[in-house]
């Protein structure tokens, strides 16, 4: 009967933790696009995006964009957490290549809110299909700003990378109110513990997680009843 019991409060828990607690983590999806020919634009990067001149793709998930393709001279931008691109290792320093980020961002505050991007190359930053930041350059590792008015609510965002040569690197960072230069407000978005904007992976809403596991907890008193 014990054994029953603690099945009970461990299946109630695990649950709880799979549909409800779990909502904000590795939210990012961030899919490299490698291309067989010169890669210099952001309508080079859409293209190959869309499937010219691909070579292979790789993706993974990921809590916060902070990425380079050298193991050398960190931290590139303004943090050193400086994590591959997804599918490369050691010292790649890749070429030609697009990334594309994507995620649901949740507001809780309703204000101006600067985005900051640090790139190399050209970078191109959506919010809900607004451009807050677009950067169609060939260049070092460099600063953009764009600041929008977000109500509280739900958005979607879309970050586009695109490398020619060289370094490689991508960081998204963000702040309440109106800001012109990268300083100590900024957070990288999806570094809840410090204040991040949080990113939505999942679709699950507690309620519904709560419907599922009084379901089980329901199925196996039922189960345990009639033994
Ligand atoms: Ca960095
Ligand atoms: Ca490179
Ligand atoms: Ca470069």
């Amino acid at each position: 009967m014990i054994k029953i019991i603690n099945y009970s409060i461990l299946l109630y828990s695990v649950c709880l933790v799979q549909f409800g607690l779990t909502k904000k983590v590795n939210a990012f999806t961030v899919e490299l696009f490698k291309s067989t020919t010169p890669i210099e634009s952001l309508s080079d990067a859409d293209a190959l995006i869309g499937g010219t001149n691909l070579e292979s793709t790789s993706s993974g998930s990921y809590d916060i964009i902070d990425f380079r393709d050298v193991a050398y001279g960190t931290p590139w931008g303004h943090s050193d957490i400086d994590n591959f691109f997804p599918g490369t290792t050691g010292n790649p320093n890749i070429n030609n290549y697009a990334v594309l980020v994507t995620t649901t961002i949740e507001i809780t505050s309703a204000d101006d809110w600067t985005f900051l991007t640090s790139g190399d190359d050209g970078v191109r930053l959506r919010i809900d299909g607004f451009d807050v930041i677009k950067d169609d350059a060939l260049h070092p590792t460099q600063d953009n700003l764009g600041t929008i008015n977000l109500a509280v609510g739900e958005y979607d965002l879309e970050l586009v990378l695109f490398e020619n040569f060289g370094v490689g690197s991508l960081e998204l960072w963000a702040a309440q109110e109106t800001q012109t230069t990268y300083n100590s407000n900024f957070q990288l978005v999806g570094d809840v513990a410090n204040g991040g904007i949080a990113e939505v992976p999942f679709d699950f809403s507690p309620s519904l997680g709560i419907v599922l596991c009084f379901g089980f907890w329901g199925l196996n008193q039922f189960y345990k009843n009639s033994k």
